[in-house]
């Protein structure tokens, strides 16, 4: 066969109409890898960026030293999935019928592939999804036999860590597979993962919230994962689904800097199997500066309430902020180590919140805390940014429809973060990516490189 046909061949395998996703990314991975191979070649000594003392000292803000494919942040524009903004993706991605928001399945199939799918193609990833969803039975029997007074994250992170019994990398590996097909059975247990997570979310929430006999409903395969997810917990409501089909869109991946995000990468890398890559990350993602914040924005919220009402006036708004601040603490939900501006992400729920609960005396008092709130941090001088995040918009949208359980709400930020960061684990493994290891040095180590002044402590 000449290369032209098979070429040719190629390509039309990945048409379309083509459903055989690890057959799709089987043709990308050794391309992108020679891709890299040969960028790496000509341009490997090329400097990307000096480090400044003060960045090492500073979280490592700023400092780019990761690769990481299946998304980017832009400071001033915010997040892009394979190139596609929040907006392109809601009016890109293949929809529920009747429906008007993206279905996480097409952004889980643009981030591990690339391209933005079919609706034949989100349709048999629901199915797919579907079909893959059962919890083994030990799974079960550990989740119900666990103390209510577990926070939901440290269940969700036991659930799927336990789960790592399953994993079929790591019998594959095991069993001595070569390096080159490592990311054949990441693959398979990514996708196993991302399959059961709504099963284990939706036990969670029942297991921590609702009586032994809730009658909880199962997998319905001729459903999408959203709408799974929030009838397995007990919601029935259309426009409640829309909203988990967004909400979990939205949450799915911010590069690969961030906490949850870099946790799974580090842990991966050292051939951790997926799942307790996995759970790794969710530990990170439970602290209250990242996904926790979530939370932390409707506690603070209904204190707010408790102390002024649903309609306070500006100036008792204002004072409530700079008691907050006063006492220490954050304002959770704003500020971002990256943005400088207002979240992209909650802008799109905001504007869901105008579409569908305009009249909601606490989507009412969000967005007067949304006037109030950056002027007062620009005030404090030393915000970097005082804009709200994904996490001061979420709350509001999920108690409206009566999910008030807030110490739940960074799950469901959990399930959708496994998107993007089981997408970018298949690439490592199919990159070949090393196990990570920065360089750390001593203060001491730093003064003697800078000529900074030696002092013993
Ligand atoms: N309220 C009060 N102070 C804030 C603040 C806020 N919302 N955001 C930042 N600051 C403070 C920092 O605490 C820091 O103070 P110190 O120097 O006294 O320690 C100073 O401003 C500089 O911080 P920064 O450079 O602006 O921000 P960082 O990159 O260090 O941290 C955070 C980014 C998101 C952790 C921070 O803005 C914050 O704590 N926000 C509130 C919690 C929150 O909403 N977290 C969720 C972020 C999004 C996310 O990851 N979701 O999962």
């Amino acid at each position: 066969m000449s290369t032209r046909v098979a070429v040719q061949k190629a390509l039309s395998k990945c048409s379309a109409s083509n459903t055989d996703l690890k057959g799709i990314i089987a043709q990308k991975i050794p391309k992108h890898a020679a891709l890299i191979k040969q960028f790496r070649k000509d341009k490997g000594k090329s400097k990307i960026m000096d480090v400044e003392l003060g960045q090492m000292y500073n979280g490592m803000r700023g400092i780019r030293s990761m690769v990481y494919e299946t998304s980017l942040l832009d400071p001033n524009e915010g997040i892009r999935f394979r190139g596609l903004t929040i907006p392109d993706c809601q009016k890109r991605l293949p929809k529920a019928p009747g429906g008007k928001e993206p279905l996480p399945e097409g952004i889980f199939w643009l981030m591990l592939t690339g391209d933005v799918p079919t609706q034949e193609q989100v349709n048999w990833l629901s199915k797919e999804w579907a079909k893959r969803a059962k919890l083994p039975s030990h799974v079960v029997k550990s989740m119900d036999t666990m103390s209510k007074t577990v926070h939901p994250m440290a269940q969700l992170s036991a659930a799927v860590t336990i789960l790592s019994a399953e994993s079929k990398f790591q019998k594959a590996y095991a069993s001595g597979v070569k390096k080159t097909v490592y990311w054949e059975y990441v693959y398979e247990d990514c996708m196993d993962l991302l399959a059961k997570l709504p099963v284990i979310a939706a036990k969670i929430y029942n297991h921590s919230f609702r009586s032994e006999d809730c009658g909880c409903v199962e997998i319905d395969p001729s459903k999408d994962w959203s709408y799974n997810l929030m009838t397995m917990m007990g919601y029935s409501d259309p426009q409640f689904a829309e909203l988990m089909r967004l909400y979990l869109t939205i949450h799915c991946d911010h590069e690969g800097g961030n906490a949850s995000a870099h946790t799974i990468h580090l842990v991966g890398s050292t051939l951790s199997d997926p799942f307790i890559s996995f759970a790794a990350g969710m530990n990170a993602l439970a602290g209250p500066l990242h996904g926790l914040a979530n939370q932390e924005v409707l506690v603070w919220i209904n204190r707010l309430r408790e102390k002024l009402g649903d309609d306070p006036d500006e100036k008792r708004l204002k004072d409530f902020v700079w008691k907050t601040l006063k006492s220490g603490q954050v304002v959770p939900g704003y500020g971002h180590a990256v943005l400088r501006i207002t979240d992209p992400r909650y802008t799109c729920q905001r504007e869901f919140a105008e579409k569908h609960l305009p009249d909601d005396p606490v989507f009412k008092l969000v967005s007067a805390i949304y006037k109030v709130v950056p002027p007062i941090l620009k005030e404090l001088g030393k915000v970097a940014n005082p804009w709200p995040n994904v996490d001061a918009h979420s709350g509001v949208l999920l108690q409206y429809y009566g999910l008030t359980q807030m110490s739940y709400y960074t799950v469901l930020f959990g399930v959708s973060r496994a998107m993007g960061t089981l997408a970018q684990l298949v690439w490592s493994r199919g990159i070949g990516f090393p196990i990570e290891r920065p360089k750390s040095l001593t203060t001491e180590a730093l003064m003697k490189q800078l000529g900074g002044k030696k002092k013993k402590c």
